[in-house]
Formats: structure tokens, sequence, C-alpha cells
């Protein structure tokens, strides 16, 4: 017998970094920068709704601007947003470019480093508020070390949460998102997986307002499993986004195409959000996917649509899934069964 639910109309975004020019360490780039202004035209007709930002990609060459030249970047973005019928889903300070956060910023051993660190974000949080946003999302990029004696760790995570506690403080409807990952650019990242995250939320001064945006590769990179990365926050409620992609093994961060890897474990991370309901306050279904640095064409979207379709199919399965099967299975502790009966509804076969 299948479930019986509501069945949640997902919405979909993703980042104007998505759209890119294929660089990578090891050689130049390989096509031309599609410009950023008509990346907003892109979105809808591509199936998404929703679009996630960095602080510069709202406000470019943000360093040299003041803070009323800042507001007035946002507003213009806002009035895109509005004309295109699309939803800024959150801002993140970007942390990892400047020559002040070599060493990270919020944890770094340079104090004026770390108020340099915290006007960004402040800057991040103002931008958020003025496109209609009221989420910051952390990816903590060079929080964390090379090696461990380069830092304290301990007052590290003391400083991240004071921090979290400054943005809870400086507005009081912003919500912080943390993106956890264990690597890149650090050897040893703080906040390395979503259990460090939700720990740091009920720490704060708010948890309700401190979250989790989990990606796929992240969690893989951290070997673990991203479906049990996801059910560990909805647990919590404190899953806010996701960055669905894929990645093969321990390596670099790939940012594959979702289920381009590991379609199962992709079914997975579908089953887990569909069965917690996960979308129907709202959610988006981020994707954080790479284009091949081999494809040709400008803009290239491919891989965010190859992604979106998967995603669909992989939804249907999950709603295709025979639960009243499952549930007999699990009750039989027939886990052979189980798995053959996932291999063949995977393949088309059952
Ligand atoms: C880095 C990563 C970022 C964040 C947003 O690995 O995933 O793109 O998602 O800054
Ligand atoms: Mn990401």
């Amino acid at each position: 017998m299948c479930r019986v639910k509501t069945q949640i109309t997902h919405r979909f975004s993703f980042g104007p970094w998505n759209i890119s020019e294929g660089a990578d360490p090891f050689g130049p780039e390989v096509r031309g920068a599609f410009p950023h202004e008509k990346k907003y035209a892109l979105f809808r007709s591509l199936g998404f709704e929703g679009i996630q930002f960095h602080d510069d990609d709202v406000v470019p060459d943000i360093e040299n601007k003041s803070p009323s030249q800042i507001l007035e970047g946002a507003r213009k973005v806002k009035t895109i947003l509005a004309n295109e019928g699309l939803v800024p889903e959150f801002v993140a300070p970007r942390l990892w470019f400047a020559g002040q956060t070599v060493d990270g910023g919020f944890t770094s051993n340079s104090a004026a480093d770390r108020d340099y660190a915290w006007e960004r974000t402040q800057k991040s949080i103002d931008i958020a508020k003025e496109i209609g946003s009221n989420s910051l999302v952390l990816w903590l990029a060079r929080e964390g070390s090379y090696i461990r004696e380069a830092k304290d760790a301990k007052l590290s995570y003391e400083r991240i949460l004071d921090t979290i506690n400054r943005v809870l403080e400086y507005d009081d409807s912003i919500e912080v998102w943390i993106e956890p990952k264990p690597n890149e650019p650090t050897d040893q990242a703080y906040v390395p997986t979503i259990g460090h995250a939700v720990a740091l939320s009920y720490a704060s001064q708010a948890p309700d307002r401190v979250k989790g945006l989990i990606e796929t590769a992240h969690a893989q990179l951290a070997g673990l499993d991203p479906s049990d990365e996801m059910a560990f926050a909805l647990a919590h409620d404190k899953l806010a986004s996701v960055h669905l992609n894929d990645q093969n093994g321990l390596k670099y961060d790939q940012d594959k195409n979702f289920g381009s890897s590991n379609l199962r474990a992709a079914f997975n991370q579908v089953r887990v959000l569909e069965s917690a309901g996960y979308g129907s306050r709202g959610e988006f279904i981020g994707l954080d996917v790479k284009a091949m640095r081999t494809q040709k064409g400008l803009p290239v979207t491919d891989h965010l649509t190859s992604s979106l379709r998967v995603f669909h199919h992989l939804l249907e399965k999950v709603r295709s899934y025979d639960t009243g099967k499952e549930a007999a299975f699990r009750k039989a502790r027939d886990y052979e069964g189980l798995e053959l009966y996932v291999m063949e509804h995977l393949m088309g076969i059952s």
C-alpha cells in the first residue's frame, strides 16, 4: 500500500555561482563570463524560483562601497527580483576571498581580521533584510586550521558561538543557517557536520533561529551518509535548506549532478526529505552543482536542469515506493528482501 499524503509542491533554488566559467586550479577558465545581470532572467525558465546569494553577488565591489551605496545596490536587486518573480532565499558573507580572511575570519588569530569578518557579516545581514530575506548562510570556509597547533580550537568554537549570538542580537528576525563542510579550503574545518551545527544552535541565545543547510557532497566528504545527516537535522526541526549534488568518493569537493555518482543515496535523500514533509513550509530544494569543465556553451545550464530532472524522477520513485512492503520486510527483519525490492524499484522492475 502506498502512503496517502498531501503532495508537496517543491520550490527550487540555486546561486549565480552555479553558472560558471569552468575554472579549476590547473588551467585557465574555459568559458567566457555570462553577465551576472543576465542570470536573473534564466531562473524561472529553467524551473527555479529561489535565488541564493553571496553578499557581493548582490552588491559587486562591496569593499569599496559606503553603507548607503550598499543599500542602494541591494534595493536595485530587490526590484529585479520582483520583476523576474524570484524569491531571495539567503545571503552568505563571502568570508574566504579577502586578504583579511587568509587564515579565517571569526577564528583568525588577528583581532583586526576578526573585526573585518564581523563588519562584513553585518553588511550581509543588512543586504539580506533589504532584498527581503531573513536568512544568513554561514559556510565557514576558512574557519579551521591547516595545522592543529595554529589555532586554539576551543577558543575558535567559542568565537564562532559568540558570532552567532552577535548575529541574533543584531537583528531580531534574522536566522543563521550553518552549512557544514569538513575540509577544503582548510585541512580541518570547524563545524564539519550538521551535528556540530545543531549543538551550536542549542547553545545559542535563540535556538529557534539557528538552523542548518546540508550539502550532499559536504556530508560525503565527512564520510557520512547525507540522508542520515538530513534526518538528524529534521528530527531537531533544524533543516532550513539543502544543497543537493553528488560526490564520487573522498576527493576535492566535486559538486557533481544530483544522483550522478550514487543514485541510491540520492533516492534516500529524497525519501527522507519527503517523508518528513520537507518543503511544506516553503523550504527550498537548493542545487549546488557545477557545470563540467568540458561543457561548451554560454551560459551553461544543463547541469542544473539535469539535476532538477533527476530530482523529479526520484520523487516519483519515492512516491511510488511501497512503504507497506518496506514495513513487512522490516518486521520480518528481511533486509536482503528489502534491499532487492529497493534495487528493483530503482531499476524500474517492480
Ligand atoms: C562551498 C559551498 C558554497 C556555499 C555557499 O563548498 O558549497 O558554495 O554553498 O557559499
Ligand atoms: Mn553549498
